[in-house]
């Protein structure tokens, strides 16, 4: 049985419950830093047996303020894993949707749980809707910055933080370096859990959007807080509604997420190679 929420209660400090949390994981890992962390979204999950050797594999509930996936393909486990260079990577395979309902600080507390076991870099990939045409289900995208529509924060009263340059173009510059070919785009995140309306999606391109998903732009404000290098990537499952001529539907969004798992995988374990 898990307890409740520690985040759920409104005087809760959420710095010292993600410091809390990165306790629980040196404790139950007996890792006592981690350099670099990994979000990995749909699609993306067998980027965890590709960028080395997983030693502790810890269930969400296990850890202070981590709570069971919402969603099918998504799963809820921290795993530790020994980079083939020798440094230690956090994967965190449970990600917290703001559509959950759960407010913004469960969604960053991933974020802040990585930067607090010790990591500089934070990876933040999802899958996502393309409004670029030539963006064909499977293809991957680097992020190269955003448009949060959710209308929040998880930044708490008058917490000015610069987003300028927020997902790092010498990331970016790297990962090209391995795969010269990845094109990049502004993430709109939108509040979900339903997709865009076409007016939507043509709303997000006019104002300078080309990706259009339900995460990572809140968790990229919180990691930028935290002092973390961001390396943003989408995997376009689906084109936007209104520019494919069908209807979304989650099981295909999902299928093309399986698809092209192994490919965009590989290429985000030789991006980490390289860190
Ligand atoms: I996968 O088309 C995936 N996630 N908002 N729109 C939004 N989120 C998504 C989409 C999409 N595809």
């Amino acid at each position: 049985m898990q307890l409740a929420n520690p985040l759920d209660d409104p005087a809760a400090d959420p710095f010292a419950v993600a410091a809390e949390a990165a306790a629980t994981i040196a404790e139950l890992t007996g890792v006592e830093r981690h350099d670099i962390a990994l979000t990995l979204g749909s699609g993306w999950g067998r980027a965890a047996e590709l960028i080395g050797e997983t030693t502790h594999t810890l269930a969400a509930t296990e850890v202070p303020g981590f709570s069971k996936p919402a969603l099918e393909g998504h799963v809820g486990t921290l795993r530790s894993v020994l980079l083939p260079n020798g440094k230690r990577a956090l994967v965190i395979g449970a990600r917290t949707h703001y559509y959950e309902g759960h407010g913004v600080r469960r969604v960053v507390h991933s974020v802040r749980t990585a930067a607090a076991t010790g990591a500089t870099t934070m990876i933040l990939t999802n899958g996502a809707g393309g409004i670029k045409p030539h963006w064909t289900p499977g293809t991957p995208v680097l992020i190269s910055d955003h448009i949060n529509l959710t209308g929040d924060s998880p930044l708490e009263g008058a917490t000015f933080i610069d987003l300028t340059d927020l997902y790092s173009a010498r990331l970016r510059d790297l990962a090209r370096s391995i795969e010269p070919t990845l094109d990049e785009g502004v993430y709109c995140q939108f509040r979900g859990p339903h997709y865009e309306t076409p007016a939507e999606v043509q709303m997000a391109k006019t104002i300078g959007g080309h990706i259009v998903g339900m995460s990572t732009a809140l968790e990229a404000i919180a990691a930028r807080q935290a002092g973390m290098e961001i390396l943003g990537m989408s995997l376009i499952t689906n084109l936007a509604a209104g520019i494919q001529q069908t209807p979304l539907s989650h099981e295909e969004v999902i299928e093309a997420g399986r698809a092209a798992e192994s490919v965009i995988s590989g290429l985000l374990a030789k991006i980490v190679a390289e860190l």
